[in-house]
């Protein structure tokens, strides 16, 4: 799915919803032209940005909390994460976790932490849950158009996209780490992520993350160390606990310095509610996000096996997504410089 910073690009981005996997389904897009640039308050002052949250349309209006949330894109650039409070409804985020559960024993798979045993370790994921068929009821989240809006805000003007990272995690233990490349698809991401003076603007991929329970009274959400994303380093001191509140988004820079909960032996002795984590990432349109793209898409797809519906998209600029909405002109000329460049591969290639 190509997801872009225009002004339009929720209107029906959230339809599809069925064909798992299939561009339609994920489809926004749009290109900066018509993006409101101002008002983001530079990497000064903290200011928050009041968004406009809804652009219409039916899955605006069923996900949307009602109440126009804003974004610190100060705090966002200084820090490394923002949290965006009342961006989806209370009871759409209840509806959504009891369907999760629901389809938790037949869809999820164990997650590996390299630091738990397995046979104490509760955790379990559902990689690309935007590749199942049966969470088609979720397919239109991407591009949900509040979520959108805080997006925009966050890439401030410049065009960015849905990059394909996707997944839901159930009480998962994640040790530290950054969200980059790791294993076998490291390949994939030959350009430095750390460069000043990078190309196409550097490394700009983000992660929106969906608590599904409320974090308010408890340490159990994210924790991160501030500031982390302008460094390879691994250095936790200073960091800090998240409690976003049922609703809220987490966006945060990838390349900062994160882990979930730890695992303790409470966990396993209390029997309390699931914990449930809905992650999704974006970047900035370039080659930095097409070469994460590229290798999170190969590394989904291990982790998916049959029950994923295999990705025919082409990654970058995904082409029918963005006939969709209209920018067609635009991101299909653009599609063919990069393929052009190479840049463009089918999924199919890896
Ligand atoms: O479980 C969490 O709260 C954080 C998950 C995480 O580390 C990630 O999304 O990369």
């Amino acid at each position: 799915m190509v997801v872009g910073a225009h002004g339009d690009a929720a209107d029906g981005g959230g339809g599809g919803g069925g064909g798992g996997g299939g561009d339609e389904a994920h489809g926004v897009s749009a290109n900066a032209e018509g993006h409101q640039r101002g008002g983001h308050g530079g990497h000064g002052a903290y200011a928050t940005t009041a968004i406009s949250s809804n652009s219409g349309g039916d899955s605006g209006t069923r996900h949307a909390s009602g109440v126009q949330p804003s974004v610190n894109t100060s705090h966002f650039h200084h820090h490394g994460y923002v949290i965006v409070d009342d961006v989806f409804a209370s009871e759409y985020i209840d509806w959504m976790r009891q369907k999760i559960l629901q389809l938790q024993a037949n869809q999820s798979t164990h997650f590996k932490p390299w630091f738990v045993p397995e046979l104490v370790d509760p955790g379990v994921t559902i990689p690309n849950f935007l590749a199942r068929p049966s969470f088609n009821f979720m397919h239109d989240l991407p591009s949900a158009p509040q979520l959108l809006a805080v997006l925009r805000t966050v890439f401030g003007g410049s065009r960015f996209r849905y990059c394909s990272h996707n997944d839901i995690g159930i009480d998962r233990i994640v040790g530290w780490h950054k969200d980059v490349l790791n294993d076998q698809y490291k390949k994939y991401q030959s350009l430095p992520l750390w460069e000043t003076n990078a190309p196409e603007g550097g490394h700009f991929i983000v992660k929106a993350l969906v608590y599904l329970q409320d974090h308010t009274k408890d340490d159990d959400a994210l924790v991160l160390v501030p500031g982390s994303h302008t460094t390879p380093s691994m250095d936790t001191e200073g960091h800090i606990t998240l409690h976003p509140k049922k609703g809220s988004v987490v966006v945060f820079e990838q390349r900062a310095t994160h882990r979930g909960r730890y695992w303790t032996p409470q966990k396993l002795l209390h029997n309390d509610p699931s914990r449930i984590l809905v992650s999704l990432g974006y970047g900035r349109d370039n080659i930095f996000t097409d070469q994460f793209e590229r290798g999170t898409r190969a590394r989904q797809a291990n982790q998916c096996g049959a029950k994923c519906v295999p990705d025919q998209r082409p990654s970058g600029v995904a082409a029918s997504s963005v006939r969709k909405l209209g920018t067609r002109r635009l991101a299909t000329e653009d599609h063919a410089a990069r393929a052009k460049q190479g840049r463009a591969s089918p999924v199919a290639d890896e």
